[in-house]
Order: C-alpha cells, then sequence, then structure tokens
C-alpha cells in the first residue's frame, strides 16, 4: 500500500514547487535562528533573497560531521530549547556525540517518513510488528516504534538482544514483519534452527533491514531462511533515523523522501554536483527540519541516484543500495565506530605500543566478531603471565566502557605487525555480506 500518494506520487513539477518553497523557508530560518550558520553563509556571500531556483542550493556552504561535533550539545538549535521533545545521539570520531533534536512536528515527520516505509514492505493496521532495533539513544527501536504507531500496527517493542526471547515472542505471536539488522535477522534463523523452532513455518512476510551494509547475497540467504521478503531501509541520526529512504516491492533502489530530505550526489574530493546516475557522495538537506536543521550535510556514504518509472507508481528519486562510504568507519553489531576512537583507548592504557590492527570477522552466528591485535612492551613478555592477563581485560573493559562493543584483545610482542611504508592498514575486514 502506498501510505500517502500526494507525497510519493507527485509530480516531478509539484514536488519541486514544494521543495523550492521548503528551502527558502529553511535558509531563512536558519539565518535568523543559527549563528552557527549566519556566519557561515555570511562567509560564503549568500543569503536567503539569493534562492531563486532549487538549483542555487549549490551555491550553499556544506555541513560536515566535525562540525555537529564541535557545536555539540545545542550549536545548530534552531527553535527554543522548551520546543524540544526528544532528542538522540550517535558516536562521533573522537567520542563527541553528534546530536539530533526534534520538535514536536519533527517526530511526526519522522513518524511520517517511517510509516511510508513500513507500508512499502507490506505491513498495515493491526499487523504484529516486532522491532528487535535497539530503543534508546540510537534512532532505529524509536524510529521504527512511531512508524508503526502512525500506520496502527501492533508493536512488540523488544529491543536489540535477548534472543531467546525474541524466537519465543515470534514463535508465539507470529509477526507480520521483523525489523533489525540485516546480520542480526540471520543471527536469528540460525538460533531458532538450533532451538528447534522452524522460523520459515511462521508467516513473517516481511522484514526492514538496515543500519548497516549488506548486499544482495546476503538478501537472497535471509529470504530463503527466513522464509521473508528482505527490504533495504536506510537512515542516519543526523538526518532524522531511519525513514530516509526505503525499498518497496520492486526491490530496486530505495524511495528517498525527497519531500522531506532534498539529496544531491557530489564529487568527496571537489564538492562538486554530479549528473543524476553517477557514483559518489551523498548530501542531504533537511527541508522541514524543525530542532536541528541541516543544510548540505555530506554523509560519507558512498551512492547513486536514478529517475526510471518505478513499477510501484511511486515517482520519487531512487538510491541504489550503499556501495561503501568516503571514511574508516566500521559498523559493528549496528554501533558505528573509527579506527581512531579505538586507537584512543589504546594509547591511553599504560604498556601498549602505537601498533594495532583490527580484525573483523563474521563467523557462524552470523553476528560481527572484532578482534584487536595490539602490540605491548617487551617487558610483559618476560614478567609471568599475569601482568598480560591484567592488561587484557584492562584493554577490553575499556573499550566496553568508552565505546559500548565487546572486542577480543590479543597482545602481541613488538613488532609482530606488520609494518607498512605508507598507511599503516589498521582494519582488515574478512567479513562476507
Ligand atoms: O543506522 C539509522 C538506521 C536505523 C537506519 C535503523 C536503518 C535502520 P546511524 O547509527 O547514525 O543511524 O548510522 C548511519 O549507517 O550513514 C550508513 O553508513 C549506515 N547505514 C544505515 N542504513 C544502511 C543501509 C542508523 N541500509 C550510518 N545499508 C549511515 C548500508 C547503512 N548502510
Amino acid at each position: 500500500m502506498i501510505w500517502n500518494p500526494e507525497a510519493e506520487c507527485a509530480t516531478r513539477e509539484h514536488r519541486r514547487r514544494m521543495q523550492l518553497a521548503n528551502l527558502k523557508n529553511l535558509v531563512q530560518r536558519v539565518y535568523d535562528r543559527v549563528p552557527f550558520y549566519r556566519n557561515k553563509l555570511d562567509a560564503a556571500g549568500i543569503g536567503p533573497r539569493d534562492i531563486h531556483r532549487l538549483e542555487d542550493i549549490e551555491k550553499l556552504p556544506f555541513t560536515t560531521k566535525d562540525e555537529l561535533r564541535e557545536t555539540y550539545p545545542y550549536g545548530l538549535l534552531a527553535v527554543s530549547r522548551a520546543e524540544l521533545e526528544e532528542v538522540h545521539m550517535s558516536s562521533g570520531t573522537t567520542g563527541t556525540p553528534v546530536v539530533d533534536a526534534y520538535t514536536g512536528r519533527d517526530l511526526a515527520a519522522w513518524g511520517e517518513g517511517m510509516a511510508r516505509t513500513l507500508s512499502m514492505a507490506g505491513a498495515g493496521r493491526g499487523d504484529v510488528i516486532q522491532n528487535a532495533y535497539g530503543y534508546g539513544l540510537f534512532t532505529g527501536g524509536l524510529g521504527v516504534h512511531y512508524g508503526a504507531k502512525a500506520i496502527g500496527a501492533n508493536i512488540i517493542p523488544m529491543s536489540s538482544g535477548n534472543t531467546q526471547k525474541q524466537i519465543l515472542i515470534m514463535r508465539d505471536f507470529h509477526p507480520a514483519l521483523l525489523a533489525c539488522t540485516p546480520s542480526y535477522a540471520l543471527f536469528l534463523a540460525e538460533s531458532a534452527r538450533e532451538e528447534g523452532v522452524d522460523i520459515r513455518a511462521l508467516g513473517i512476510r516481511a522484514g526492514c533491514f538496515g543500519a548497516e551494509p549488506w548486499s544482495e547475497n546476503m538478501r537472497r540467504e535471509i529470504e530463503e531462511k527466513l522464509g521473508l521478503r528482505a527490504y533495504d531501509i536506510y537512515g542516519l541520526t543526523e538526518i532524522t533515523g531511519p525513514g530516509v529512504s526505503s525499498e518497496c516491492e520492486a526491490q530496486n533502489g530505495l524511495h528517498i523522501n525527497e519531500d522531506l530530505f532534498y539529496p544531491e550526489i557530489i564529487d568527496p574530493a571537489t564538492g562538486r554536483v554530479l549528473p543524476e546516475g553517477e557514483k559518489g557522495e551523498l548530501v542531504f538537506t533537511t527541508l522541514v527540519k524543525e530542532g536541528t536543521p541541516l543544510l548540505r550535510y555530506r554523509t560519507r556514504d558512498i551512492t547513486l541516484l536514478f529517475r526510471d518509472e518505478c513499477s510501484c507508481g511511486r515517482t520519487s528519486v531512487r538510491m541504489h543500495r550503499l556501495f561503501g562510504r568516503t571514511d574508516d568507519m566500521m559498523i559493528i553489531r549496528g554501533v558505528n565506530v573509527f579506527p581512531s576512537q579505538i586507537e584512543e583507548v589504546l594509547i591511553a592504557v599504560e604498556g601498549t605500543d602505537p601498533h594495532y590492527q583490527i580484525i573483523l570477522e563474521r563467523g557462524d552466528s552470523h553476528l560481527d566478531e572484532m578482534e584487536i591485535m595490539v602490540e605491548v612492551q617487551e617487558k610483559f613478555f618476560t614478567d609471568e603471565t599475569r601482568g598480560l592477563e591484567v592488561l587484557r581485560g584492562k584493554i577490553e573493559g575499556e573499550i566496553k566502557s568508552k565505546l559500548g562493543i565487546s572486542a577480543r584483545v590479543k597482545l602481541v610482542e613488538p613488532k609482530t605487525i606488520e609494518r607498512s611504508v605508507g598507511k599503516a592498514k589498521r582494519v582488515i575486514d574478512k567479513r562476507k555480506i
């Protein structure tokens, strides 16, 4: 079902007219209310009165993740704090979170975007939705929740983890739709099999999977093992969360909610806007966001946009499933982590050397496993082995408490890790996705 035909099937001309009106309004709002943007626009020599056509957006400066970090916590707020109803956050490169703040209207728009996503996957009123995305600061749990409420579904707010319970609920409540990361979907299938539950026979019709990279191969495997149709859904905390774009039944590209988020593809090296169909970095302008609106936010995600007619009848531009990123961000069990964050933890622990390697694997369990190999000073190897054990425990504890993820730490002797003449190869990603 098409949730909002007026918005999703609008003619190109109508949509562009609305986008231009909202863009003008947005530039005026951030100019008037966000000193950060006023300074940036003044420095670029452009003001609200210079936006006459949609293409004028190319004159506006970009916003980067570093700038979001530098303005933490409320530097980009375009409303008074009293108007806020919710905040979400994700971690940035140095651990300073990136904040997204929502007014009541922002939450309604988020629910609207996610209502479209869930409808595309065939969910509707009264359908049971098992939501196994994490609830909390992460946007996955509440994003799906608001969408499910908007369509009148019966939501089971499971949150992530607790696998046995997830299987029990699935077996007893027969959800029509499952929402979680794609790797967790495979893990659930595997665990159910071990418990003697035939997940294929439960009648789950569809799954909304995203928040981490996956592939057509993984889609086939998920569809086969869970007996459902697997849909790719995309979004990021800075731009509201999930519900930015999602696949319809054609499973051929993700429809972008263009009335809410204006997409561009740029050459990441020059910042030049690329013609439709070319691969580059995805940039979004939040057309109607009130709390923390963003001009031309560089996502660092790589994709391409296309506008071929879609058999579903929606007219919105589509993006190809992501090809990768322009930076070294890793997504480990849905948590975004930069190698630099791990390095910071290692450097702060006495006894380690700044030589390390991160090895990522996805074993039989289908869940991400991270091993960190780190060189420690010679003296630890001459000492009794207890010293090594203490050090290892300390690093693992620090990683868990600072980054919220578990890692296996392997301490090795000096000069064990291969030295490189150029850029050190910090991450070896053996995950087959
Ligand atoms: O992952 C929001 C989300 C929740 C999306 C639930 C889908 C489902 P962040 O934690 O801020 O937000 O991470 C955003 O994750 O820039 C991409 O690199 C990656 N990502 C998100 N969806 C996909 C996807 C949420 N479908 C970052 N395929 C983004 C590949 C994805 N990567």
